[in-house]
């Protein structure tokens, strides 16, 4: 009798003790701590480090210029390449994409780059619980080795490295196939009405910017002269999919839209959105609405676009009730175009306003502007607002501050060029990375470190001769400026001191070698 009534006891006893809501409560807290900031990482497209005003340009651009009167504004900031494919391959990696071959920028069937099973930043996120999406452009290859298959499973891609959800422009908006891919598939495909890409050779029989210029809206200025669609001649050939071709007017709504559901769906886990803009990438048609929103024409008119979305998302966030513990990283993954192979007048219409502010060169090149980009971070329940840093921080480094800051392991051998920063990231600390490496167009790497950026010998042209009107930054000398005295490296002063220019070279070296 006894021991049953024991039984008893210690059955109601713990009944009680689960049904609890105060004991369950204690018990999830400490598991899991009190709640981790969810983080938003706008990186923007071609987007210089003079493009907004609060960077000092001259297109207003008020609600990115409120993320830095909110948070942190680094003004030492830099992307890994001066192009879009390995910048993103090293954001999302934390490996140099130059550590491998035929990471450069991807055409528009490339199969995907990142293979599953290798670290990236949403993985480490998603180890740690968090929700994660890619909203935009891609551009990082999709499918396996024969490439995406566009009318069926496309895999592997983002949800096979880390990623809950994606919706993408697969590689950019200059290239076919002019359709968004939601997850696995392309959406509102027609089956009877399949797609047909070719980098090479014309399939069907759409009219090409080469053969139809009558019939284009903008017309292209270098290269982009094969399949039209929209009014824009695009690169590589495409037919079929009619019902599924996007219009590129609606791609800062459709993007908003998507990432502002996924926020509203995540909004009481932590969530981790990699909010990736096709602004101001070309080419640059805005919405009608923002259509001749400035006198700069349509370059202008997007960079108007790009700050109306951060708005749209800073407000989901607002209302809400998340903005307090919502990490917002605002960047780019490159420096600055005029023209970039169509003729929008980007570079008539540009006035005063200096897309790479006082830095030399841009998109493509290895001076400055082409891997320095704007940097904002608000946090506000860890950042002080209105706070500059001028500490050398890498994009690279995205994914050892987060792993760090979660209490993730990166496995061994994985992202082999990442560093924890998460106090640099934050704002509270002045000591930063040593050094870091830079890729221009052709695979020519430079490196910065202290006051210093070495450039070395390489066999190119001064100017890139193709098309965009860019200094390369490349000579057959090695070059040394003081980016700290002369921002705009203007004096190469290799000769002057043969000591920094030896040691940058060998810790360049090093790092190549590691
Ligand atoms: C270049 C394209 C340019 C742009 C760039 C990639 C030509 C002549 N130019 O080859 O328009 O698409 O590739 O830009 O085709 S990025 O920002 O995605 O790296
Ligand atoms: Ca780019």
């Amino acid at each position: 009798y006894l021991l049953s009534a024991l039984c008893l006891f210690l059955i109601v006893f713990f009944l009680s003790c689960n049904r609890s809501p105060s004991g369950t409560k204690k018990s999830t807290e400490k598991k899991t701590g009190p709640k981790r900031p969810n983080v938003v990482l706008i990186y923007t497209d071609d987007l210089g480090y003079g493009d907004i005003s609060t960077y000092g340009g001259e297109i207003p651009t008020p609600h990115i210029d409120r993320l830095a009167e909110d948070g942190l504004k680094f003004t030492n900031a830099y992307t890994t390449a001066s192009t879009c494919t390995p910048s993103r391959y090293s954001l999302l990696t934390g490996e140099y994409a130059w550590r491998a071959k035929g990471r450069g920028v991807a055409p528009g069937d490339a199969s995907s780059l990142i293979k599953p099973g290798t670290e990236t930043l949403p993985g480490v996120l998603q180890k740690a619980g968090y929700k994660t999406a890619v909203v935009g452009k891609w551009h990082l290859g999709l499918g396996g080795e024969d490439g995406p298959d566009w009318n069926g499973k496309i895999a592997p891609g983002p949800l096979e490295i880390g990623f809950d959800y994606s919706f993408l422009i697969p590689a950019t908006g200059d290239r076919v196939p002019c359709v968004f891919v939601e997850n696995h598939h392309v959406v509102n495909l027609d089956p009877d009405d399949p797609i047909q890409v070719n980098y090479r050779k014309k399939v069907g029989n759409w009219p090409t910017g080469k053969d139809n210029p009558e019939l284009l809206t903008t017309k292209w200025s270098h290269g982009h002269d094969m399949t039209i669609v929209n009014g824009i001649s695009r690169i590589g050939f495409m037919t079929g999919g009619k019902a599924a071709l996007w219009r590129d007017e609606d791609f800062a709504d459709k993007l908003v839209e998507k990432s502002t559901a996924f926020i509203r769906e995540n909004k009481d886990k932590p969530f981790f959105l990699y909010f990736s803009t096709h602004d101001i990438h070309v080419p640059r048609i805005a919405h009608e609405r923002f259509q001749g929103k400035t006198d700069r024409g349509p370059r202008g008119d997007v960079i108007v676009q790009l700050d109306w979305t951060v708005g749209e998302l800073t407000k989901t966030l607002k209302e809400l009730g998340l903005e307090d513990n919502t990490i917002v990283i605002f960047t780019s993954d490159n420096g600055p175009v005029l023209d970039d192979g169509y003729e929008d007048q980007a570079g008539e219409l540009v006035g005063d306003h200096h897309p790479s502010g006082i830095l030399r060169g841009g998109k493509y090149s290895a001076f400055e502007a082409g891997t320095r980009i704007p940097m904002i971070v608000k946090w506000p329940r860890q950042i002080k607002p209105g706070s500059t840093s001028g500490t050398l921080f890498s994009q690279i480094d995205l994914i050892g501050s987060f792993a760090a800051h979660t209490g993730q392991d990166i496995a061994p051998g994985q992202a082999p060029d990442t560093q924890n920063h998460w106090d640099v990231l934050t704002g509270k600390d002045s000591a930063g990375r040593k050094g870091v490496v830079q890729e221009a167009t052709h695979g020519v790497l430079s490196y910065v470190s202290g006051d210093y950026k070495y450039i070395p010998p390489s066999d190119g042209g001064p100017k890139i001769t193709w098309g965009p009107d860019i200094e390369t930054g490349f000579s057959e000398n090695e070059q040394l400026y003081n980016i700290k005295d002369d921002p705009s490296e203007t004096k190469n002063i290799a000769e002057e001191h043969p000591g920094i220019t030896g040691k940058m070279r060998e810790e360049l070296m090093a790092v190549r070698e590691m």
